[in-house]
């Protein structure tokens, strides 16, 4: 079984990236990439680009197994190759049906190519390692269902070629929310001071005074009400995922908000701060990151090749040598 996930360096990582993606990059046989082409699709800065890829990348070693494979998409040109391999076999129709397109792009004559493309570049993320589950959070799952469309579609017209994989999802917290707003989802993308956006690499009193500046209501009574009380609700939702349990259990056992957001900034940290020390080391030895990330460039276009190869020749290219 081999999992594969990547997380795009558009901004520094939050608690969200983690509690979704980044801590459940356990698998030791997983592949694991800093998405750095994805980050192209939008107007960006060369610079802040590969400062966040390294960043992104050092976060991932210091937060998964030591044996899984951790690399940079643009390093194994195979994702590229197979992205244009499946554009070639993918609808206009459905790809103008894709919400990032919909909601950045759609009607504006600057928009990139690439926001309208990238699905097929993200399905050829996810099949090229034969994967059967891609752990995500539950805004993925317009993409992952596209790259089970595109396999099965592909095995049906060109002879079986792709594993179709399914989506893994953690039972709680797969979205986690704004401190400040949390009827939206904490992104990276995010301005860099938001105070309602955990980043993981901030100093432990910043993210505890963040955790009790959250925003809740009047009403002083803890409830897993998410449509209700948004603001308690992710509350409960981060410290179940940060200690495993039922936000609907956990809210039995507080009386006011105070003591829940003491709660939840200690159980965050709790998360946070361990990862914090396995990325100080990291962060103080570049060669030691980079040695890391040259051999799991070189394992993954190891695992890479076969596939490829398959889909191209299935495809009709080669000249039969
Ligand atoms: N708030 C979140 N709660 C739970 N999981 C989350 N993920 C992101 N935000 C949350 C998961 O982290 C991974 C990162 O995926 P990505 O880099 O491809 O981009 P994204 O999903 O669009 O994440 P961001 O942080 O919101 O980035 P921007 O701001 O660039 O769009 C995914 O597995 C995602 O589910």
């Amino acid at each position: 079984m081999t999992s594969v996930s990547g997380i795009m360096p558009t901004g520094r990582l939050t608690l969200g990236n983690h509690l979704g993606a980044l801590r459940r990059f356990t698998d030791p046989n997983g592949f694991y990439f800093v998405a750095n082409l994805h980050a192209m699709t939008m107007r960006h800065v060369p610079r802040r680009l590969a400062e966040l890829t390294r960043e992104t990348a050092t976060l991932m070693l210091a937060a998964g197994s030591p044996e899984g494979t951790v690399f940079v998409q643009s390093e194994v040109p195979a994702h590229v190759q197979l992205g244009y391999l499946l554009e070639c076999t993918s609808y206009v129709g459905e790809l103008s049906r894709m919400i990032q397109y919909k909601e950045k792009g759609r009607d504006k004559p600057m928009t990139r190519v690439s926001l309208f493309t990238y699905p097929c570049l993200m399905a050829a993320d996810i099949l090229l390692y034969g994967t059967d589950r891609v752990p995500v959070g539950d805004d993925q799952d317009q993409h992952v269902e596209l790259a089970r469309d595109v396999a099965i579609r592909f095995n049906r017209e060109y002879g079986e070629t792709f594993v179709v994989p399914e989506l893994a999802k953690a039972a709680f917290a797969t979205r986690i929310k704004d401190l400040q707003t949390p009827t939206a989802k904490m992104s990276k993308s995010d301005v860099d001071d938001a105070i309602g956006t955990i980043r993981l690499l901030d100093p432990p009193d910043v993210i505890r005074r963040q955790v009790m500046k959250a925003k809740t209501d009047s009403e002083n009574v803890v409830r897993y009400d998410p449509s209700g009380k948004p603001g308690v609700t992710n509350l409960l939702e981060i410290l179940a995922a940060c200690t495993d349990g039922d936000p609907e259990e956990l809210a039995k056992g507080y009386q006011g908000y105070g003591d829940l957001k003491t709660d939840v900034a200690d159980a965050v940290l709790s998360v946070i701060e361990p990862l914090q020390r396995r990325y100080a080391v990291l962060a103080s030895d570049p060669a030691t990151v980079d040695a890391m990330l040259i051999a799991g460039r070189d394992r993954a276009i190891e695992a890479s090749a076969p596939l490829l190869l398959s889909a191209s020749t299935a495809m009709g290219l080669g000249t039969g040598r």
